[in-house]
């Protein structure tokens, strides 16, 4: 089902004149009222905007421009509108901070309603929110769409696995939405408990927040028996419910109307034909406390405007491949964490868990990889763990050029993670 056929599948003209109607709207609005974008947008009439192709005249922002106005200096109403504030945390610093008016909300909510159809919620279902509640905007964003599309919604937010697990079990689940590193956690402790997950009523999942790969999305539906549904945002857009797979599975509806996407060339901000990977850049045009211009993710994925099979014309993203800020740099070489995921996920005698840690011994970088052994493997066959700790370095160094150190670590050594997984650890200090 799709929740609103009028603004998920109009025309491409139509749309783009909707966008376009918004676009001036918004930019004439906190052109007014923020000053950080009276400043920005000095030489730029909202009107010099006519059409879609025009977006590239406007300037880009950051999360450096949300840092300096910290914690609501790019709000474009007054404090008595916002209703809600949420923020995230990052790896540095302080938290970069959002916040939401009455009408947000509910925007929000749709845009959710939306994400659920696309992996066929209905009414009846039983949604397994395992997303964390709090700042975070993962557990709020899944409820608040949840209850507005009318499933029931519940809300169990990150953690206490075994109770998830029967939970689960008892209260009928149909739904399941969380990381994609907690789905495979459960799995986990789903055997241990002696559980058949595969044998629940949870039938999808709405999986997000994390870079993940289809390898990924292949052992998670295997190993719970469900299907895989990606879903994609981020709390300076909205939260989740920027983007969403349909039953096609083949990229992810941006819910354009709202969030108008862009990918351009990191280095250069040059924009980038459909097909291109680049940066992921956004322009809130709905937003009332805070649109943003041109906003640039530092996602790394590609567009595809060709029409769906499901029926929506909303443009579709490919699964993120990385973060521009994520990208390692070893040894001069540029390194995608979710280059070695891939490798470690094709073997069967491999658990996908696991951490990339670089460090300096003296000038030279070092490239460890910590993987997990499959429990069955790790107690039957100790003899050959060396040559599957070859074969594994082997792969990844003819993917990366590069040599690697692979360390093969025992069943549940590698610390697991309730919400966001940490993937990488870089221990080189670039002051030096
Ligand atoms: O992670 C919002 C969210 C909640 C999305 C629940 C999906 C589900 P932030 O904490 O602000 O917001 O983190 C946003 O997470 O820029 C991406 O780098 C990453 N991310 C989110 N979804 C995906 C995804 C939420 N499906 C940052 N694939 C984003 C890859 C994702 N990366």
């Amino acid at each position: 089902m799709i929740w609103d056929v009028r603004n998920e599948c109009m025309s491409a003209d139509e749309r783009e004149a909707l966008q376009v109607r918004r676009l001036q709207a918004m930019l004439g609005r906190v052109k007014a009222v923020v000053p950080f974008y009276t400043k920005l947008l000095a030489d730029v009439e909202p009107q010099d905007i006519k059409s879609l192709d025009d977006l590239h005249k406007l300037p880009f922002t950051t999360k450096d421009d949300l840092r300096n106005y910290y914690p609501y200096g790019m709000f474009a109403v007054p404090m008595e509108d916002v209703v809600r504030v949420h923020s995230s945390s990052g790896t540095t610093g302080k938290p970069t901070v959002v916040g939401y008016t009455r009408n947000d909300i509910r925007l929000w909510a749709e845009t959710i309603a939306r994400t659920l159809c696309g992996l066929g919620a209905v009414r009846g279902d039983i949604l397994h929110n395992a997303y964390g509640y709090g700042m975070f905007t993962g557990g709020l964003g899944l409820h608040y769409g949840g209850e507005l599309l009318g499933v029931t919604v519940l809300p169990m937010s990150g953690g206490n696995t075994k109770r998830q697990i029967m939970i689960m079990q008892d209260f009928g689940s149909t739904l399941l939405s969380c990381t994609p590193s907690y789905a495979l956690r459960l799995a986990e402790v789903a055997e241990e408990e002696g559980v058949d997950i595969r044998a629940l009523p949870v039938r999808s999942g709405s999986l997000g927040a994390e870079p993940w790969s289809e390898s990924m999305r292949e052992e998670i539906e295997e190993r719970l028996g469900i299907k895989a549904y990606n879903i994609y945002g981020l709390s300076e857009v909205i939260g989740p419910g920027v983007s969403f797979e349909c039953e096609v599975q083949d990229g992810a509806h941006v819910n354009e109307d709202h969030f108008i996407p862009e990918v351009i060339d990191p280095d250069t901000g040059e924009v980038l034909p459909d097909g291109e990977y680049g940066e992921l850049v956004f322009t809130c045009v709905t937003k009332e406390c805070l649109p943003l211009v041109r906003y640039r993710t530092r996602d790394i994925c590609s567009l595809n405007h060709e029409p769906c099979p499901c029926g929506r014309t909303t443009c579709r993203m490919s699964m993120v491949t990385g973060r521009t800020d994520d990208m390692l740099i070893v040894r001069g070489v540029n390194v995608f964490p979710s280059q070695i995921e891939q490798v470690l996920v094709s073997f069967p005698e491999l658990e996908p868990h696991y951490q990339i840690v670089v460090d300096r011994a003296g000038t030279l970088d070092e490239l460890e990889v910590h993987v997990e052994v499959a429990p069955d493997y790790f107690a039957d066959r100790v003899g050959e763990l060396e040559t599957l700790r070859s074969r594994v370095a082997e792969e990844i160094q003819s993917v990366l050029d590069i040599s690697v150190d692979v360390r093969l670590a025992e069943p549940q050594s590698i610390a697991r993670s309730e919400g966001k997984a940490q993937r990488v650890i870089d221990k080189r200090d670039f002051n030096k």
